[in-house]
């Protein structure tokens, strides 16, 4: 019999408070669920996101982090595909393989646990962590900073123990989010050309996945010019900073690209850029892609006139990418060689400097720290 056991956790006690190492009470995983040692996590700018108050899903007291990798510690009755030992990424958006988004092969969104999951609780409307007697919510389904973590069986993609969690966990949301939406959801085509907003750990990976798909130009653009290094590596074929020009950043990319690009990428949450993504896109046929998330009552415009004329607006959630089914290929093409990983890890830390992590990304000076457990 599976026993509670202690976790050393950081809790979100609130917006914008820094977030306190405490020891947690992890209850055993009930039917259906399963309890993991979290080896390694990255800190994504969701995290930040939620932290600041704006993310309508918010709720607190929580256990943030939800780009993890991890050991399987103990299973739930009538678990079945995984057992004590194997290797797992969590998954923010799970794969449950039968409801009607999971068997409508037009989606990788998965509605199976969506409600309770967007309410910081286990399918059975409970949550696993606590501490004093008092419930601490999970969060995104996965709540990595945390030593041990439950998730439901569904949220959990087996991959190769010979693959090092303190990398792949990047796979469990940027790296795999940057990728997938340039492969999957804009699926861009050899000599197309790309615009890519940000140059964070998601917008970088934008850019492998444009390299990989053989793109003829690769414009990157951020306001921070500290990015474009590794930009330019993983090639970015121009890299434009949006101050340096006394006119709107759409136009420079239209007058650059005669006419505008095929494909454009946000990767920001900024719904200002959000509309010069859109508007930098080619008469016709240009598709722009929103990966950003924005703050609760933000909404993006433009003249309908943009979309009558061809350009379309999309968007994408983990890169279109089924987590159980797709994820583990991935870490194998990682395993052999395809792209790196460790270009995106800047810092690695442990738990109890997490937010030296946060304070990192917000002054523009890392890509992707880890949180090492
Ligand atoms: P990040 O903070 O590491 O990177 C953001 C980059 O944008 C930084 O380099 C910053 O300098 C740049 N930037 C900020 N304002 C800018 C502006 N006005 N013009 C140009 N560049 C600007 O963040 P990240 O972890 O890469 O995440 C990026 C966004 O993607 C966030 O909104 C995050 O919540 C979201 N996200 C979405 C998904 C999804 O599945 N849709 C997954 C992961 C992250
Ligand atoms: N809770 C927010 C939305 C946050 C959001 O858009 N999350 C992305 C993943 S960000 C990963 O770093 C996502 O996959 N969304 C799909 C989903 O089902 O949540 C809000 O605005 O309410
Ligand atoms: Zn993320
Ligand atoms: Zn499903």
């Amino acid at each position: 019999m599976t026993q509670t056991i202690k976790s050393k956790a950081a809790i979100a006690w609130g917006p914008k408070q820094p977030l306190s190492i405490e020891e947690v009470d992890v209850m055993p995983p009930q039917a259906g669920e399963v309890r993991i040692r979290v080896i390694a996590s990255g800190v994504c700018h969701t995290d930040a996101f939620t932290l600041s108050g704006e993310d309508p899903e918010g709720i607190f007291p929580t256990i943030l982090g939800h780009e993890g990798g991890g050991i399987v510690e103990s299973v739930g009755e009538g678990v079945t595909s995984l057992k004590v030992g194997d290797h797992v990424i969590p998954l923010y958006t799970p794969e449950c393989g039968e409801c009607k988004f999971c068997t409508s092969g037009k989606t990788n969104l998965c509605g199976k646990i969506r409600e309770t999951q967007g309410k910081g609780l286990m399918p059975d409307g409970t949550t696993r962590f606590s501490l004093n007697g008092e419930p601490i919510y999970h969060y995104m389904g996965c709540s990595t900073f945390s030593e041990y973590t439950v998730l439901p069986e569904i949220s959990l993609a087996k991959v190769n123990k010979e693959a090092p969690l303190e990398e792949v966990c990047l796979l469990g949301c940027g790296v795999t989010t940057g990728m997938g939406a340039v492969m999957n959801t804009a699926k861009v085509e050899e000599g197309a050309t790309v615009a890519i907003f940000g140059m964070g750990g998601i917008g970088l990976s934008a850019v492998i996945g444009a390299t990989m798909a053989k793109a003829s130009r690769i414009i990157a653009i951020d306001i921070n010019e500290s990015k474009f290094e590794l930009a330019r590596q993983l090639g970015a074929t121009d890299c434009i900073n949006p101050k340096d020009y006394d006119k709107p950043i759409q136009e420079v990319i239209v007058e650059l690209t005669d006419g505008g690009v095929d494909y454009s990428f946000e990767c920001i949450g900024n719904v200002d850029v959000m509309r010069s993504a859109l508007e930098c896109c080619h008469k016709g046929w240009g598709e722009s892609v929103v990966i950003g998330v924005a703050g609760a009552g933000q909404e993006i415009s433009t003249r309908p006139f943009q979309l009558v004329t061809g350009r379309v607006w999309k968007g994408s959630a983990f890169g279109g990418v089924k987590g159980r089914s797709e994820l583990p290929d991935i870490v194998e093409r990682y395993m052999q060689g395809e792209f790196k990983l460790n270009d995106f890890i800047t810092h690695t830390m442990g738990l109890e400097n997490i937010n030296k992590a946060f304070d990192l990304m917000h002054e523009g000076k890392s890509i992707r720290t880890v949180i090492h457990y």
